[in-house]
């Protein structure tokens, strides 16, 4: 079966729009002399079968509705910045964008998860040229947004591998390993946001 159903064609397309979105934003804000806000985009349709088996591990009906509407992750994109305060300065910019709503938001650099998971998560309500899952045209479509500096992006690669190989052996040695790790990271992160801020200073 393909849980997106009919949908499915349109996810690629409102992947694509939204990505030309977020350039023209960092463009526009190039433009104005600020400095490049991320070094790279990611962007990715979920795929049917890891939308099937999220459904089951939350418990949801593995229908279209629990794809679309009770999953906010079908369309997702991850912008991974150079430095802590260009993670912050896109949640600001996505914020006031004028073709989306934030219609939740996650600090987790704030508040990292107790395993040193650090990331900020918005979910947009994207309005598309697209019929939606409630047969609105223009349509609404969520898409989740991870923004995250390179630091984190890396540790979170990392830990995304070992949670998905569970035949890891000592498995709770690796965990304490990588939350140290996230947290000698986040101490460099933060130390490298000061040492630019300390280049940039005006004379
Ligand atoms: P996958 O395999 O990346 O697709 P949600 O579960 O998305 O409906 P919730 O519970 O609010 O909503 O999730 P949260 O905390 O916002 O996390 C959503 C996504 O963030 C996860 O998606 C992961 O991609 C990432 N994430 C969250 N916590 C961690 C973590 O501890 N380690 C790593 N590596 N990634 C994390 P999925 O669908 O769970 O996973």
């Amino acid at each position: 079966m393909d849980i997106y159903g009919k949908y499915a064609p349109n996810l690629p397309l409102i992947l694509n729009d939204v990505l030309t979105q977020i350039k023209a934003i960092n463009e526009q804000h190039v433009q104005a002399g600020g400095a490049k806000l991320y070094e790279h985009l990611n962007g990715r349709v979920k795929t049917n079968d890891s939308m099937i088996e999220k459904c089951q591990r939350k418990q949801l009906p593995v229908t279209t509705e629990s794809a679309l509407r009770k999953n906010h992750d079908a369309i997702g994109i991850r912008i991974v910045s150079n430095f802590i305060d260009d993670v912050y300065k896109n949640v600001e910019l996505l914020k006031k964008a004028d073709w989306c709503d934030v219609v939740k938001e996650k600090d987790y650099i704030a508040n990292a998860k107790p395993n040193g998971y650090r990331s900020y998560h918005l979910i947009l309500m994207v309005t598309t040229p697209y019929e939606d899952y409630d047969g609105h045209r223009p349509g609404k479509y969520y898409v989740e947004i991870q923004l995250r500096t390179i630091a984190m992006d890396t540790w979170a690669s990392l830990e995304h591998e070992m949670k998905y190989k569970h035949t890891v052996k000592n498995a709770a040695i690796i965990s304490r390993e990588l939350k140290h790790c996230a947290d000698d990271l986040a101490s460099c992160d933060v130390t490298m946001q000061t040492i630019r801020q300390l280049i940039n200073r005006p004379d």
